[in-house]
């Protein structure tokens, strides 16, 4: 922890404002005035990021690094400042200077180098690790536009670029000096050197200088600052080579942009540039670092572990293998065996669409040798299994099959562990995703359960909330996550739960205000129920079950029934560009909004405020007022969910079909604190025969419902309202959203019941807070760096 007065952080603060602008404070602007604050802030937890490092070094510490295409950080202002003890100093000086503090926070770009929950995922990993004093390196791709902006235009997404480096990233260095190559294409084959050795030799290869920015990812209230690296892409620095201005673009654009899809495999070929880029640059400078300490890579496992979040980065494995092979010169066996003890993997998807397999020719062409070397992963693969488990099933799950390299399958071979993110995920990795490999490798398997950091979640965006824990809960929950529990003594005690309620109200009064000053929709933070849904826009989630229940309600009104509570209905969530369906249903969603809104029959009973360009920073300022979490996906689909858990740690209650972590929150909680609905994944798979039609001919009330997508009720949505309707019952209901619809309807009615009676609704948030302490990713990564990477750690967590 640093340590400064009130006094000395002002002369700092206008001392760097002046070096950096040659400016006066009262001269300069909100990024300005961030920047200052950045730097200062890196200044201080420099030496501690040296430090750091070299005790790793000194100390031989294993060190493990996740590889990951995405990562989303979200502003790291506060936490840096929450992290290095230095909030209530700089907030104490930046208002006695009469700064604005807000305007501050939200002048630092949020980095969208991530889609959804898997990039958050690694950097609340990279937090929790830096807290426990654990050696975890983040590697990732510095994209030089992130996840589209998102605009509403007329109730359709529109797609903005989101320039986040335009103004330079504070928190970043640059180290040139450790830059690698990264060979792309041209021809390679094998032939003996002068020692007699085979190795490669290339020619017409494609070569991109993969140049490292480093950022600090500071421990909380500890001395350790973790290394988050990421990779550009530029041109090699030959002084013997010119370049044309195509081939510069050519490597520039491999980390031009971040692919805004996380549901649809593409197959592009730029997408598979960056996979290797990434991997081939991470491996590389991995294998020098651990070489200016080692005469060979023959015990490598012990310092270092590679870890594989989802198949992109899957062909560490075979860089790993080249390496080894082609520059250290081990056999073959050798190399894999340290090349399956230091990789692991975490699949995060249950989806067919999303598992990645490349055409082998495509793969062939842009990576010859890494190719060259998959194929004999497979070879020897199916010489090894096909014996002991016959044609089928070794053809079934081999790293090649129709054509195409198969990179789940590579990621599972080539490691020794493999992980799902929730219990019923894993189990179902195990049943049916990876079930021939299971089969043959039923030791690798593994679960872990996703989690969350509360730094963020709670200590950050929910101040009020903060304060009321650390006056009346025991125990010091901020360094032990499970000491929340003490909360659980407070859920039959009036006076606390009143004040958890002000809580509550406060969080949304705040929410209402941004919503009055961003969108200009009135809503009523003190009799309304906030019920939210804040997540990517795909038909799996069935953000159209939560709109057909919204259209339910507003039928009621329009028929003169009061609803019994008034309801706000916020949703959060971006389509993919090319996904027309779930751009489709925002359209729907929004023309919804725009009819309810406006209708002076509804009053005060019911609003929807779509929040444009969710994120991470949206999320923190909606998940604190939330007291509905909408988790509906259908069972079977949602590997774990992540908001869930930030959710119920927010006191939400949630609102859930029995999928992915649901089924864990609601063991935590009990049924008697969560709301649960619908099919389970057992059901799910049994069903057969479903027809969407049969059950729309046998249920009136769901035909209104469902007919106003088509009937005019809804005003511009002729074409959307149509293909949302077909979906349902021509295409049959791919997501068994009207097999659910009763179900849903009921378990909403259930929630407007609980809501009227405040004590019970605030024991139930109570019980939600105590209980989300196993959801912290400060365990979730002890369990990482114990079961999988072997790494040490403090002992703080319980
Ligand atoms: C997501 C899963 O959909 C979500 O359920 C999970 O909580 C999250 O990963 C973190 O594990 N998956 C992705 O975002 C993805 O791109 C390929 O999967």
């Amino acid at each position: 922890m640093a340590t400064l007065t009130v006094d000395e952080f002002k002369q700092d603060f206008k001392d760097m404002i002046l070096r950096l602008y040659a400016e006066d404070i009262k001269d300069s602007d909100a990024h300005q005035q961030f920047t200052a604050l950045a730097y200062l802030l890196r200044e201080m937890y420099a030496p501690n990021l040296k430090e750091t490092r070299q005790r790793y070094e000194n100390d031989r510490v294993k060190e493990a690094y996740y590889f990951a295409i995405e990562f989303l950080p979200g502003r790291m202002l506060q936490t840096n400042l929450l992290n290095l003890g230095l909030s209530d100093v700089v907030m104490t000086g930046l208002l006695e200077m009469g700064l604005d503090v807000e305007k501050i926070v939200d002048a630092e770009p949020d980095p969208g180098l991530g889609n959804g929950g898997l990039g958050r995922l690694g950097s609340a990993f990279l937090d929790s690790a830096a807290a426990l004093h654990m050696a975890l390196n983040g590697n990732g791709i510095r994209y030089q536009y992130g996840l589209f902006r998102q605009t509403f235009e007329n109730g359709f997404q529109v797609e903005m670029p989101d320039d986040w480096l335009r103004g330079g990233n504070a928190w970043e260095v640059r180290r040139e000096n450790r830059a690698c190559l990264v060979r792309f294409g041209g021809n390679v084959w094998m032939a003996e050197d002068v020692f007699g050795r085979l190795v490669p030799h290339y020619e017409n290869t494609t070569d991109v200088l993969a140049v490292p920015y480093d950022t600090g990812i500071v421990g909380y209230h500890n001395h350790t600052v973790n290394t988050f690296r990421l990779w550009s892409a530029e041109l090699p620095t030959d002084p013997s080579r010119t370049y044309t201005l195509q081939e510069k673009q050519n490597v520039n654009e491999i980390t031009e942009i971040l692919y805004p899809d996380d549901s649809n495999y593409a197959g592009r070929l730029l997408r598979l540039k960056q996979e290797y880029f990434l991997v081939s640059a991470g491996v590389q400078s991995i294998v020098r670092h651990y070489r200016k300490h080692h005469r060979n890579l023959n015990h490598m496992d012990l310092t270092v572990a590679i870890h594989i979040n989802d198949t992109h980065p899957a062909m560490a494995i075979p860089e790993l293998m080249r390496i080894l092979m082609d520059e250290e010169f081990m056999s073959w066996d050798q190399a894999w065996a340290l090349t399956t003890k230091v990789m692991s993997y975490t699949n995060h998807t249950l989806l067919a669409e999303s598992l990645e397999t490349w055409p082998e020719d495509m793969v062939a062409q842009t990576v010859p040798r890494i190719y060259q070397i998959i194929q004999e992963i497979d070879r020897r693969f199916r010489a090894m299994q096909v014996p002991v488990y016959g044609d089928d099933r070794v053809n079934r799950c081999a790293p090649l099959g129709n054509g195409t390299v198969r990179m789940a399958y590579l990621a599972v071979i080539g490691s020794h562990s493999v992980n799902g993110v929730a219990k019923l995920h894993t189990e179902l990795l195990e049943t049916d995703v990876l079930k021939d490999l299971y089969r043959i490798y039923p030791e690798k398997f593994n679960n872990k359960t996703n989690g969350v950091t509360m730094r963020r979640w709670i200590q950050i965006a929910n101040p009020p909330l903060t304060k009321l824990l650390d006056s009346d809960v025991n125990g010091d929950w901020k360094h032990r996550p499970l000491d929340i529990i003490g909360v659980q003594s407070f859920a039959n005690d009036p006076t606390f739960l009143k004040k958890l309620r002000e809580v509550k109200v406060k969080n949304k009064r705040a929410l209402a205000k941004r919503i009055r000053t961003h969108l200009n929709i009135a809503v009523d933070p003190d009799h309304a129920l906030f019920d939210v849904q804040i997540k990517r826009l795909h038909a799996y989630k069935r953000q159209l079950l939560h709109a057909l229940y919204i259209i339910d309600e507003y039928q009621q009104i329009k028929a003169g029934k009061d609803l019994a509570v008034p309801r706000v209905h916020i949703f959060g969530a971006k389509a993919a560009p090319s996904y027309y369906y779930a751009k489709e249903i925002i359209k729907m969603i929004n023309e919804l909004a725009n009819l309810i809104n406006n209708d002076p029959d509804v009053g005060d009973q019911l609003r929807i405020v779509f929040v444009p360009n969710y994120g991470v920073s949206e999320a923190e300022d909606i998940i604190p007022a939330a007291d509905v979490s909408e988790q509906i996906s259908l069972a079977g689909k949602e590997a774990s969910g992540t908001s869930n858990m930030k959710l119920m740690a927010n006191g939400a209650i949630t609102l859930a079909t029995m999928d992915g972590a649901n089924i864990e929150i609601a063991d935590a909680v009990g049924q008697d604190n969560i709301v649960i609905f619908g099919m389970t994944a057992a059901q799910v798979q049994a069903y057969t025969n479903y027809s969407s039609q049969a059950i729309f001919d046998g249920d009136k009330h769901l035909q209104k419902v469902v007919n106003a997508l088509i009937d005019g009720t809804i005003p511009n949505i002729g074409r959307e309202g149509r293909d949302i309707y077909n979906s349902l019952l021509q295409y049959n209901d791919e997501y068994y959203v009207l097999a659910d619809y009763e179900s849903y309807a009921k378990a909403q009615d259930r929630i407007t019941g609980l809501y009227q009676d405040p004590e019970r609704w605030y024991q139930m948030a109570a019980i939600n807070i105590a209980k989300s302490g196993q959801f912290s990713s400060d365990l979730t990564i002890a369990r990482y760096g114990d079961d999988i990477w072997h790494l040490t750690r403090d002992q703080l967590v319980n």
